[in-house]
C-alpha cells in the first residue's frame, strides 16, 4: 500500500502564517536578540529578506560565547533590471547608512544589501519602498524578480518587452497586506477572510518560481535556466510575440542524483497580449501539481520532467481556453554581455560596464561606487542591471555623453578595457561570508583564480577568446554554473567540482570533469585542456563544444543524465602531474 507523503514543514509554516504575517512584527520588536524565530525566518524570505550571520566571525564569537553576528540580506526587486538615477542614488545612500557599504548586483537583475542589523531592517525596507521599489516576493515560494533582456539596442522592441516583464511581475505579485502592515505601518486588517491571494492561495507555491524574457540573438538572461521563459520573436522590426519555454532550473545537491539541473523546453508561441495570461496559467499548474512534500523535488522543473512537456502544454492550452501556436524559429549566439558603448535607433548611447562579482564598492585603487554616484547625479537616462551582474548606464542623451565620459575618466571606470575575454565572461555567486549555504568561496576567490588562468590563456593566445566560466560556493547554482563552458562548484573549503562542456549560449548542460579539486590544483588541471583547445580547435569552435569533441567529458543531453555517463576519471580527485 502506498503511503501518502506528508506536506513539508514549510507548508505548515505558510498555512499558519496568516498570509505571511507569522510573528514577524513581534520578532522585530524583540531587542534581546539580533535574530528572528526559525519560522519567521522562513516567512521573512517572502518579504525579501534573509537572516544571515557573518561566517568569518563565527569561530571568534563562539570562543567568546557570543551570539552569532546576525544581520539581514535585503533583496530589492527591479523588474527587468531598470532603475532610475534617483533610485540608484537612494540605493547608494542606504548601502552606507544601513548596510555594509556595498551594493550587490545579482544574477537576476536585482540589488542586494548585506549586513543590515535587525534594528535597521524595518526602516531600510520602508525607505526602499519610498524610492518606488520594493522587496516583496524578491525571495520565497512565489514568482521572483522577472528578468528581461536589459540592452535597449533595439529600443522600441526593448520597451515593448520590458512592458511585458513588468506586466507579468505585477500580475504575480502577492496581494497580502502583511507586507504593508509590517514594514510600511499600513492599516491592520483583522479578518483573514478579507485577504485575497487569488493566484497563490494560503500556501503560495511549492517553491520559488522564476521567469525571464530574452531578445535573440542574446540569451543574456539564460532562458534555459528559468522555470518559465519567453523568447521574443521580432518580425519586420516589431515584436510579434514570444516562444514559451518551461522547466529550467539549476539547483542540485551533492551526492543526490534525484536533484539535477535541467534545461527548459520550448513548447509553443504566444502573442504579446497573451503573455501575462500564459504566465499566470503556468504558475497555477505549478501551484496545483508541484510537489509539496519534498522541497528538493518541488521546483517546476521536476513537475515538467515528471509529467513531460507535452502534458504541461496540454494542461496549459486547456486552462487558457486557446492553444499556443507552433514554435517560431530563433537563434541564440551567446549569453554574455556586450561591453562598451552602443548606440540605438533614437540616437541615445548605452555603456555596459564589467562589474566584478556584481559588487559595487570603493577600494583604494578603484572608486567605482563613488564614480557611479557622481554619474547618477548628472545622468538623464537610466541604469540597467544585467543578469551577468553587470551594469548598463543606459539611454545617455548625446548632450550628456561628454559629461559622463569625463566622470568615467576621472574615476578610472573602465567598461571592459584591459580585461581578458575569460574574465569578462565570468560569474561568481556571493558565497562566503554571508551565504549560510556556501561550502567554499566564490565571489572572493574567482578573481584570483582568473588571474592564474589568464597566464595560461595568454600563453596560448586566447586573450580575446570568450569562454564562459562560473563559480558557485555550493551546488545550488546561483551563478547558473551548469550551463557554463567551465564551472567550479564548491564541495568543501578550498575544494571544487570542475565541470566542462556547457554551451556558449547557455543551451547545453555541462558534465563533471573532476571531483573535489583543491583550488591550488585547478590551474594545473585545466591548462592542458586550454592548450589543447588553442592548438586543435576547429574554425569558430567553442571551448565547451571542443571539450566534448575531444573527449574530456561526455555530452549531457538532458537534466536526468547530468550525474550519469561520467568518464571514470571524473570521480578521482585531480593529481598534479
Ligand atoms: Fe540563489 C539560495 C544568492 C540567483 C538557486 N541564493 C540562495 C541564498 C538566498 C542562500 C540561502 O537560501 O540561505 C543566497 C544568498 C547569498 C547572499 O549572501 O546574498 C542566494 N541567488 C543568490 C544571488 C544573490 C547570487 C548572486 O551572486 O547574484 C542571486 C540572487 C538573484 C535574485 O536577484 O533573485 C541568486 N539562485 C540564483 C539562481 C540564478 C537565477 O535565478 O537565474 C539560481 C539557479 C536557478 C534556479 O533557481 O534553479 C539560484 N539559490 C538557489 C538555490 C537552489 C534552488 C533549487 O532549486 O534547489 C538556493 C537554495 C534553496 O532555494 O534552497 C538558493
Ligand atoms: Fe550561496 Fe550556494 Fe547560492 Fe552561492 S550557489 S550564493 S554558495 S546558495
Amino acid at each position: 500500500m502506498s503511503e501518502e507523503k506528508k506536506p513539508s514543514a514549510n507548508e505548515g509554516i505558510k498555512i499558519a502564517s496568516n498570509y505571511l504575517r507569522g510573528t514577524i512584527a513581534e520578532g522585530l520588536a524583540d531587542v534581546t536578540t539580533g535574530s528572528m524565530s526559525a519560522d519567521d525566518q522562513q516567512l521573512l524570505k517572502f518579504h525579501g529578506t534573509y537572516q544571515q550571520d557573518d561566517r568569518d566571525l563565527r569561530a571568534e564569537r563562539r570562543k567568546h560565547k557570543l551570539e552569532k553576528a546576525y544581520s539581514f540580506m535585503i533583496r530589492i526587486r527591479v523588474p527587468g533590471g531598470v532603475a532610475t538615477p534617483e533610485q540608484w542614488l537612494e540605493v547608494d545612500r542606504m548601502a552606507t547608512q544601513f548596510a555594509n557599504g556595498t551594493i550587490k548586483l545579482t544574477t537576476r537583475q536585482a540589488f542586494q544589501f548585506h549586513g543590515v542589523i535587525k534594528s535597521n531592517l524595518k526602516r531600510t525596507i520602508r525607505e526602499i519602498n519610498q524610492t518606488a521599489m520594493d522587496t516583496i516576493a524578491a525571495c520565497g515560494d512565489v514568482n521572483r524578480n522577472v528578468m528581461c533582456n536589459p540592452n535597449p539596442y533595439l529600443s522600441d522592441v526593448h520597451a515593448d518587452v520590458l512592458k511585458v516583464a513588468q506586466g507579468i511581475s505585477d500580475q504575480l505579485t502577492p496581494q497580502t497586506r502583511a507586507y504593508h502592515e509590517i514594514w510600511l505601518d499600513g492599516e491592520k486588517i483583522e479578518s483573514t477572510e478579507q485577504e485575497v491571494e487569488p493566484i497563490y492561495g494560503k500556501t503560495y507555491l511549492p517553491r520559488k518560481f522564476k521567469i525571464t524574457i530574452a531578445v535573440p540573438p542574446s540569451n543574456d538572461v539564460d532562458i534555459y535556466a528559468n522555470c518559465l521563459s519567453y523568447i521574443a520573436i521580432v518580425e519586420d522590426g516589431k515584436l510579434a510575440g514570444f516562444n514559451v519555454a518551461v522547466g529550467g532550473g539549476m539547483g542540485s545537491t551533492h551526492n543526490n542524483d534525484k536533484t539535477y539541473p535541467r534545461l527548459a523546453d520550448v513548447i509553443g508561441f504566444c502573442t504579446v497580449e497573451q503573455a501575462v495570461d500564459v504566465a499566470e496559467k503556468i504558475v497555477l499548474i505549478q501551484r496545483d501539481f508541484g510537489d509539496r512534500t519534498d522541497r528538493k523535488h518541488a521546483r517546476f522543473k521536476y513537475t515538467v520532467d515528471d509529467h513531460g512537456p507535452d502534458w504541461i502544454l496540454a494542461r496549459l492550452n486547456e486552462s487558457l481556453g486557446y492553444e499556443l501556436g507552433p514554435v517560431r524559429p530563433f537563434e541564440f549566439t551567446d549569453n554574455g554581455d556586450r561591453y562598451g558603448w552602443t548606440g540605438d535607433e533614437n540616437g541615445n548611447s548605452h555603456l555596459t560596464l564589467f562589474i566584478q562579482g556584481g559588487r559595487v564598492l570603493d577600494t583604494e585603487t578603484y572608486p567605482l561606487r563613488t564614480g557611479l554616484r557622481e554619474i547618477a547625479r548628472v545622468h538623464d537616462g537610466d541604469f540597467r542591471l544585467t543578469a551577468n551582474q553587470n551594469l548598463i548606464i543606459a539611454n545617455v542623451s548625446p548632450a550628456k555623453r561628454p559629461e559622463i565620459e569625463k566622470l568615467l575618466e576621472q574615476y578610472g571606470i573602465k567598461d571592459s578595457y584591459g580585461k581578458s575575454a575569460l574574465r569578462l565572461n565570468s560569474l561568481a555567486c556571493v558565497a562566503l561570508p554571508t551565504c549560510g549555504l556556501s561550502l567554499a568561496e566564490a565571489e572572493r576567490y574567482l578573481p584570483d583564480l582568473l588571474t592564474e588562468l589568464e597566464e595560461t590563456i595568454e600563453e596560448n593566445g586566447l586573450r580575446h577568446d570568450a569562454i564562459t566560466i562560473r563559480m558557485t560556493g555550493c551546488p545550488n547554482g546561483c551563478a547558473r554554473p551548469y550551463i557554463a563552458e567551465i564551472a567550479f562548484v564548491g564541495r568543501a573549503p578550498g575544494k571544487y567540482n570542475v565541470y566542462l562542456g556547457g554551451g556558449f549560449a547557455g543551451q547545453r548542460l555541462s558534465k563533471l570533469y573532476r571531483e573535489s579539486v583543491p583550488s591550488t590544483e585547478i590551474k594545473e588541471l585545466l591548462s592542458p585542456v586550454i592548450a589543447h583547445y588553442a592548438r586543435e580547435r576547429n574554425d569558430g569552435e567553442r571551448f565547451g563544444d571542443f571539450c566534448i569533441r575531444a573527449g574530456y567529458v561526455n555530452e549531457t543531453k538532458q537534466g536526468r543524465d547530468f550525474h550519469h555517463n561520467l568518464k571514470p576519471e571524473a570521480l578521482k580527485t585531480a593529481q598534479p602531474a
